[in-house]
């Protein structure tokens, strides 16, 4: 266990592995201790958390309660993604702790990410190539898949992101509504005040709303019935929006068509109800993962640590 060094720099504790370019930019300007390379993480919080001004993690990562009281000097978070359901904001703000996130770098590519399920699973792009791929095509055709084109395309919020996958779904002639609590000024989506009605309208419902405990199983097994068994489902917000065993159901009876996802109730591990599902695809949370949009979140990361540092201020505040 080594205490860090370097006094005259400020001193940020990493809650572990983020993108090389990224550590290699932190290591060039502060004095930086990994906490995931402790043997005892919870000894060295105890005998080395009051030397910390600043924390840097992840959306994945996090920073609960707990882990911010073990670091009584704390001053500043600097989290690489734009999910703050593993951050604990009110903590934070009892604290004083200034909190920094990456917004607007990675609409594109979560929504690319989006459409791609879609497009994969409506199309059976997968299941197609795993079907060339085992031999089966000169023993007779693929099945029939869905018409993407034309087709009602169903978003569960409607921010950012969500609004970005809404002009994708235009250069397909989709038809397109959303659900979110209030109605965006301005849109010419239409909103849905009620998400069972937009998942019986929808024939593809794209989930895109904030994770929490305010949007948990929001997605559950009569929104799912409502969706019905020619609709399908992506998923690239948070896994715990769905109601996972009520999607297994779903898909294992043919009460839904398919579903495409990016997330998962308890990341890394994808159950292998799902992993044996020929309707379904499964990415492992790479929505934002383009080496353009991580070196760009990289960037809001640096950005918001020294704002904070010269300012007292970051420059992407998820308090604001
Ligand atoms: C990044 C994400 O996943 O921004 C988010 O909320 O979930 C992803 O963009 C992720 O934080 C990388 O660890």
């Amino acid at each position: 266990m080594t205490a860090p060094a370097q006094p005259h720099r400020h001193r940020l504790l990493q809650a572990g592995p983020l993108l090389p370019a990224l550590e290699q930019a932190l290591v060039a300007r502060y004095a930086v201790q990994r906490l995931s390379d402790e043997a005892d993480p919870q000894a060295f919080l105890a005998a080395h958390g009051a030397d910390f001004d600043g924390y840097v993690t992840s959306a994945v990562m996090g920073l609960d309660a707990a882990r911010l009281a073990q670091l009584p000097k704390l001053r500043v978070v600097s989290s690489f993604g734009v999910g703050l359901d593993r951050i604990d904001l009110a903590a934070a703000v009892a604290r004083g702790v200034q909190v920094g996130f990456t917004p607007g770098v990675l609409d594109d590519c979560v929504a690319d990410l989006a459409f791609a399920l879609l497009l994969d699973t409506m199309r059976r792009v997968s299941a197609a190539d795993r079907f060339v791929r085992r031999g089966a095509w000169p023993a007779g055709p693929f099945g029939l898949s869905r018409r993407v084109s034309g087709a009602r395309l169903g978003l569960v919020g409607f921010g950012r992101i969500g609004q970005t996958i809404a002009r994708r779904a235009s250069g397909f002639d989709m038809a397109v509504r959303y659900h979110s609590r209030r109605p965006v000024e301005g849109s010419a989506c239409p909103h849905e005040p009620s998400l069972h009605a937009l998942a019986a309208w929808a024939d593809v419902l794209v989930v895109i709303t904030a994770g929490g405990a305010a949007t948990r199983h929001l997605i559950d097994r009569a929104v799912l019935d409502a969706l019905g068994p020619e609709g399908f489902l992506v998923n690239v917000s948070r896994g715990s929006v769905v109601d996972e065993a009520a999607l297994v159901e779903a898909l294992q009876t043919g009460r839904i068509a398919g579903a495409g996802l990016d997330v998962f109730a308890d990341e890394p591990q994808v159950p292998e109800a799902l992993r044996a599902l020929d309707s379904v695809v499964l990415t492992p949370h790479v929505a934002s993962a383009t080496r353009e949009t991580r070196q760009a979140m990289a960037d809001r990361v640096i950005d918001n640590l020294e704002a904070f540092f010269r300012d007292g201020q970051v420059r992407f505040s998820a308090l604001s």
